[in-house]
């Protein structure tokens, strides 16, 4: 089969944002727009020959004619093996361990994440690194610049790979070997958690349920939950990837993913509930009656990690996005490990876990992991929970409780208002920003702002700074609102605004969050003069 080159054009809105390249498929499906990103890439990770590649996504529209393309582009570019999961699936974690365990130079991960697909919907692309992963800043913004003046790439013609078969095929020099896209990620997490343990629980009348929301991790829960830990026939709804999602939103919170919601909220619900995003990136934990913030779980996690036996030895440390809310905090500082606040996005994780520095890593938008992949992993926090909650014999609600009365609560909440006009988006931020120095040491109803700042991230390991990674307003108490706008959006701008208060009076923990931050949430809408900026009152989701 002969190498091609093909003369092509630059295209310019090739910058990867939070999580790699997402724009609509129908921008995807323009001529030569995926290969001008893949050359992109193969220019810039320059693998040496021999290298190998692992490949897969999370099955969405157009997820197979991208294979069949970075396939041969793979081996035109000098790859001697691609590692393909079949159908072309693979979950953002699951491709995270493959890359590691088999030593590939790297990886290709199609996916839009919680993005709705569709031939509508959106399409993306990211690289993981050779520790599995997300690429960081310093390659993401090199695949960036390769993009503006690429002027050919490389493809072998003709490739017809059958992704359904398990299986080696030779194509040129290089091999395609197709494999089973949930096995080493069971036998991993066989390997973190007490399977016998939780077998005991989940066969006895403890009741879940589980959402795929029709995208990648239903095999993956099915075989781990159903199969392997004896979880009822059924726990696992909406289990079999579809390219459209089944026309839904796969975003795990309760928006989203509100018949999960209804289930958990209704009459005779099960005792936990849990659903995953497109890639299988992101969780969403429920107890009956009882939702979990992800920021609280991360803190329940690091409380509790000792009772795992993955991590029985106990945490090197924790990493939290800038935006989390700080009650991981306290965890860390009563455990006596360090504590470390990143910019949003997984790719700031990567050289803590690399260098030893932390074992537990986690974000607000519902993204939770550890140092077992360098992705966070959704199926993986639903585990850690079933194990925490066999070994306490406690509900969702008490472990809750339990913790609040410990360390105290952060109330917290997310107020996203997506697409917006883009030059309205800007314009909030820069009205925020504007206001900075009048708010320092200002009082605000019963806040008084201690300091504001645009934060940035100078990463202890490589030394590496990142700027302009959402305005904080912060106040003497500990409160906080943060703004920022979405890196992943692909229609207009989506303004996100976090909001946290502190409680230690047990007395008020049974608060809803929104009550608790009634008089912050109206304090974060004047800074901004939202409404006369953005013409909305009314957020269009709430987490
Ligand atoms: C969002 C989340 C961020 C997460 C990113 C990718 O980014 O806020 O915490 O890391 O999505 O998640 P943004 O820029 O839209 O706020 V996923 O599940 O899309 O890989
Ligand atoms: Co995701």
């Amino acid at each position: 089969m002969p190498v091609r080159i093909v003369e092509t054009m630059p295209f310019d809105d090739q910058r990867p944002g939070t999580s790699g390249l997402r724009k609509k498929v129908a921008v995807f499906r323009q001529k030569h727009y995926l290969e001008n990103f893949v050359q992109s890439i193969f220019d810039s990770i320059a693998a040496p020959p021999g290298s190998a590649l692992v490949l897969g996504g999370d099955g969405r529209y157009y997820n197979r004619d991208a294979i069949r393309i970075i396939v041969g582009m793979a081996a035109a570019n000098g790859f001697s093996r691609v590692i393909v999961g079949m159908g072309g699936i693979l979950s953002t974690p699951a491709a995270s361990l493959l890359i590691r365990k088999r030593g590939a130079f790297g990886g290709i991960i199609l996916s839009a994440s919680h993005n709705p697909g569709g031939p509508e919907g959106d399409f993306g692309i990211k690289y993981n690194s050779g520790n599995g992963g997300p690429a960081p800043e310093k390659l993401t913004e090199a695949i960036f610049a390769k993009s503006r003046s690429i002027s050919q790439y490389r493809i072998l013609d003709g490739v017809t790979i059958d992704p359904d078969k398990i299986g080696e095929t030779i194509l040129g020099n290089m091999v395609v070997e197709v494999i089973d896209p949930v096995s080493d990620y069971a036998e991993l997490m066989e390997s973190l958690f007490d399977f016998e343990l939780m077998r005991n629980l989940l066969q006895g009348d403890f009741s879940i349920c589980f959402d795929a929301m029709h995208a990648v991790t239903g095999p993956y829960a099915r075989e781990i939950l159903e199969n392997r830990l004896g979880a009822k026939p059924g726990s696992v709804v909406n289990a079999i990837p579809l390219a459209d999602f089944g026309g839904g939103h796969p975003d795990p919170n309760l928006t989203y993913a509100e018949d999960l919601v209804k289930v958990m909220y209704g009459g005779n619900s099960p005792d936990f509930g849990a659903a995953s995003d497109g890639d299988g990136d992101r969780n969403m934990i429920l107890g009956r009656h009882f939702f979990v913030t992800p920021s609280d779980s991360l803190a329940v996690i690091a409380a509790n990690a000792h009772l795992v036996p993955g991590y029985r030895e106990g945490l090197s440390g924790v990493a939290r996005s800038m935006p989390t809310s700080g009650a991981v905090d306290r965890v860390a500082k009563s455990l006596n490990i360090p504590l470390f606040e990143t910019p949003t996005g997984w790719k700031f994780f990567g050289n803590l876990m690399d260098a030893g520095r932390v074992t537990l890593c986690g974000e607000e938008s519902f993204g939770t992991g550890s140092s077992h992949v360098r992705e966070k992993d959704g199926l993986w926090a639903v585990l850690f929970w079933l194990n925490l909650i066999a070994a306490k014999r406690m509900s969702v609600e008490a472990i809750l409780k339990e913790h609040w009365k410990q360390f105290g609560r952060n109330f917290y909440s997310r107020h996203d208002y997506e697409n917006l006009p883009l030059e309205a988006g800007k314009d909030v931020i820069e009205t925020v920003r504007a206001r900075f120095p009048d708010l320092a040491g200002s009082i605000l109803g019963k806040y008084r702002v201690d300091f504001c700042d645009d934060f940035s991230y100078l990463d202890p390991i490589d030394g590496s700074l990142s700027v302009g990674q959402g305005l904080r307003i912060i106040f003497t108490d500990g409160s906080r609102i943060v703004y920022r706008l979405s890196g992943t959006g692909t229609e207009g701008a989506t303004l996100r605004i976090y909001l946290e208060s502190f409680e230690m009076d047990s007395a008020r923990h049974g608060l809803d969050a929104q009550d608790a931050l009634l008089d912050l949430i109206s304090i974060s809408r004047e800074i901004s003069r939202l409404e006369e900026k953005t013409g909305r009152v009314t957020p269009t989701v709430i987490t």
